[in-house]
């Protein structure tokens, strides 16, 4: 099974890799749904919402200052280098496609990065709705205010409810639909429009080849299901 990725991997002109949280659970960032998915007694679905935000603004951005915390004292771990280093070697025909808000690919050397779901080191005005890099952590206060006009921030996110950025969506689609092998890594496929591009890339002609380190709704599409952890995993079949 990992000779048969290998190969597929080796010989594919075009890869669309698609991402989520478990990636990033060896570089000690706590996933969604697993069981370090809590923070205090909340779940992500109840805090990751523009009418959680509207309710209680201050709990929703503490809940991402410790998110920040986490994440700036996290360094990317082998599958995202593993990654960095594929499409280092093959600029060409490669699209990562990630639901990650962490930063971590970008900070491992990845380059063609579609983010889906917005990032955590980005913030947006609400009210001259400005959007800045802001890599603060901790943040001065609780929820920052816009530097140029006084206004509340809020994290430069998808929130559930809310749109996705249309060119990435439309990147990652035109992605999906186009290459000849798609490399699923990490996610719990239940979230959408994310979770439809591997059904989507199937419907074309992919091969899929999907890592993790349980069953998922994707597994039954997957052509090889390489069951493990990402950071051993990637490495072995990408380099
Ligand atoms: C939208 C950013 C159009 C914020 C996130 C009812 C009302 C309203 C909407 C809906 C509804 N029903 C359905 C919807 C659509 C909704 C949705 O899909 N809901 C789900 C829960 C059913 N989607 C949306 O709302 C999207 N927008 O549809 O707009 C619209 C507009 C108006 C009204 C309707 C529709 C927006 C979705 C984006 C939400 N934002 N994050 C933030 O991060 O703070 S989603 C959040 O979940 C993260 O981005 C995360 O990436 C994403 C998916 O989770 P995963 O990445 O898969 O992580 P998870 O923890 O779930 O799984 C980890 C996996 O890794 C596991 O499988 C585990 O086994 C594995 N693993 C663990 N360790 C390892 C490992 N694998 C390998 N190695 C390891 N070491
Ligand atoms: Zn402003």
């Amino acid at each position: 099974m990992t000779q048969q990725a290998r190969d597929w991997l080796a010989q594919a002109r075009r890869v669309c890799v698609l991402t989520g949280a478990g990636i990033s659970a060896e570089s000690g960032v706590p996933t969604f749904r697993g069981s370090g998915g809590l923070w205090r007694e909340f779940r992500a679905e109840d805090l990751a919402t523009p009418g959680a935000f509207e309710r209680d603004p201050k709990l929703v951005w503490e809940w991402y200052d410790w998110r920040r915390g986490v994440v700036s004292a996290a360094r990317p771990n082998a599958g995202h280098e593993a990654l960095a280093e594929y499409e280092r070697r093959r600029p060409d025909g490669f699209t990562l496609v990630t639901q990650n808000v962490d930063g971590l690919h970008e900070r491992a050397g990845s380059r063609a990065v579609e983010r889906l779901h917005g990032s955590l080191w980005r913030v947006r005005c609400t009210g001259c709705g400005r959007e800045v890099e802001d890599d603060r952590a901790p943040l001065p206060e609780l929820p920052p205010r816009c530097g140029e006009c006084g206004a509340m921030l809020r994290p430069g996110v998808v929130w559930f409810g809310e749109m996705l950025p249309e060119a990435a969506l439309e990147a990652a689609v035109a992605a999906a639909s186009s290459c000849e092998v798609m490399l699923v890594v990490g996610t719990s496929a239940v979230v959408y429009p994310a979770a439809s591009l591997a059904p989507l890339a199937r419907r074309a002609g992919a091969r899929l080849i999907e890592v993790n380190v349980e069953e998922t709704p994707a597994s039954g599409l997957a052509d090889v299901h390489l069951r493990g952890s990402a950071g051993v995993a990637l490495p072995r079949i990408l380099l």
